[in-house]
């Protein structure tokens, strides 16, 4: 049971508390570009910022900031002020256009934006009415830290006595399927993130070196780059671009320890291992989709390291189902989080029998509750949070992954789970990334489509579509093979990269 005092701001323990313990010269964040911020310099900052919105714009205790651009330690810093200021840090994606800034703005009713003056252009375009945006770290348009620069900003700032049951964070997201929903965390549940999954699973210490590609937009990144490192005292390096390119160098360079990143980076990564020196990784997490038991034995093979998967949610802030160590099964995501409890549900709520497919049904010290939106409902159901994922509970009590609910295709009474498929796909060395899709059929209410990339130099078409079939074939029932493949340069992602199947059934 996880325990904190009425009274709590995450920002202040994550902050004060962590230099209480730790100290002010240690490291917190460092970038590509050579900057290096130590946690007293870190807390100057974010209380400078804290100054300027309080005083300077006018925010006071529960009103919503929103912040936008990419992952530098102002982003962080603005973070942390909003949550010291005791107002509300609304995140978005540095990807996300007018139309959906507009959307956010609105449903989140956001009076202030702190931007990166980078990324002005489309949050200016959005002409949300009423809004004020103040941007940050440009040369010329360093609006914060100019109101920042009053003699009275020069103090420590005292953070605001919020309560844990405050609302500290608004995390959009807008899943697979489109329309955003907001998720509303308290501060109890920031740190809770961090007590749970990171504590138990991740075991960080103080001398780790964080780094990864999840924007701090997605509550992903903004665990795994920011709360944990600084729970833990340790420090995170964090890199505007993050794509599979620039991480290896980077966790070679900054001799990263600890890796945050999406099944398909460590995909991608695998072909440019040679040359690298990644021997400081002690620590690879990865989330945000399934992790194919191919990938994971791959880079055990090449890196000597066991992935730690885990599924998370925006609306359940994190991970909450995962394994540490020999604990690790591959192909399962693994056990819940100490703190979380799971178990699988058929469509009326009621257990199923370990063995067979059913919901994923949750609870645990973080919980789903929507910004004023109907699906409320459907998320949460007598307490448990049905996060849409269809699993199985294996009698030994992991978890395993089976497809998002509604992905299952459903072939002439049969019921074929499309990730199966893709697994039996990536088995291939030929195939980069697969997305296997129900196409609707007169007859067989649906066939098995697959959607493929391939390895740079490798030539689609109908000799290699057949190849690919008779590897299926070879692998699994033959009702599961896929009745035509098709081959895609890329394959349609979220900004977050969670695969869009929605767009490659429209392509049907
Ligand atoms: O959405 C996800 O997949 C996720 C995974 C891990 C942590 C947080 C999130 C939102």
């Amino acid at each position: 049971e996880l325990c904190y005092p009425e009274r709590l701001n995450c920002g202040a323990e994550l902050l004060d508390g962590t230099i209480e313990r730790f100290g002010a010269d240690r490291p917190v964040f460092r970038t590509a570009e050579g900057a290096r911020w130590t946690y007293g310099e870190l807390r100057t900052r974010v209380d400078r910022i804290a100054h300027a919105l309080t005083t300077g714009l006018g925010v006071v205790p529960g009103n919503r900031v929103l912040l936008r651009g990419p992952t530098t330690p102002w982003l962080a810093a603005c973070w942390l002020a909003v949550m010291k200021a005791g107002a509300v840090a609304v995140t978005v994606l540095a990807q996300q256009r007018p139309h959906e800034l507009a959307t956010i703005c609105e449903l989140g009713r956001i009076g202030h934006a702190l931007c990166d003056a980078r990324s002005l252009e489309d949050l200016e375009k959005a002409a949300v009415p009423g809004l004020r945006i103040t941007p940050y770290g440009g040369a010329t348009a360093d609006d914060l830290l100019r109101l920042a620069d009053a003699p009275t900003a020069r103090e420590p700032f005292t953070a605001v006595e919020t309560s844990a049951d405050d609302v500290a964070l608004i995390a959009f997201t807008s899943g697979t399927t489109g329309r955003p929903k907001g998720c509303m965390h308290f501060h109890r549940d920031i740190l809770a993130i961090a007590d749970t999954f990171a504590r138990h699973v991740l075991r960080p210490r103080p001398d780790d070196v964080f780094a990864g590609s999840p924007p701090l937009g997605f509550t992903f990144g903004l665990g795994g780059l920011v709360i944990f490192p600084m729970r833990a005292g340790a420090s995170s390096l964090l890199l505007e671009q993050a794509g599979p390119k620039q991480l290896l160098p980077a966790l070679a360079r900054h001799r990263v320890s600890v890796l945050f990143t999406a099944p398909t980076a460590y995909r991608a990564m695998l072909d440019e291992l040679d040359g690298y020196d990644v021997g400081a990784l002690r620590r690879c997490v990865s989330a945000g989709e399934n992790l194919p038991a191919a990938t994971w034995r791959a880079w055990h093979e090449r890196t000597g390291l066991r992935i730690i998967n885990g599924i998370g949610a925006t609306e359940l802030l994190h991970i909450f189902i995962s394994a540490a160590d020999d604990e690790i099964r591959p192909g399962t995501t693994g056990k819940p989080v100490p703190g979380w409890h799971a178990r699988v549900v058929d469509a009326c709520g009621q257990p199923v029998a370990d063995g067979e497919p059913g919901l994923l049904a949750v609870r645990g010290p973080v919980g789903c509750r929507y910004l004023a939106d109907p699906r409320q409902t459907e998320y949460v159901k007598e307490g448990w949070n049905l996060t849409g994922d269809t699993y199985v509970r294996e009698s030994d009590g992991y978890f395993r992954y089976v497809a998002r609910a509604d992905d299952m295709i459903i072939s002439a009474g049969y019921n074929i789970a499309g990730p199966e498929v893709e697994d039996a796909l990536m088995r291939h060395p030929d195939v980069v990334e697969t997305a296997v899709i129900g196409r609707p059929d007169e007859a067989r209410g649906q066939v098995v489509v697959a959607y493929c990339v391939l390895r740079e130099g490798v030539v689609g078409g109908e000799a290699t579509a057949g190849l690919l079939r008779d590897h299926v074939k070879a692998e699994l029932a033959p009702y599961k093979c896929p009745r035509e493949v098709v081959f895609l340069e890329a394959l349609p992602r979220t900004p977050t990269g969670k695969l869009q199947r929605f767009r490659l059934r429209a392509l049907e």
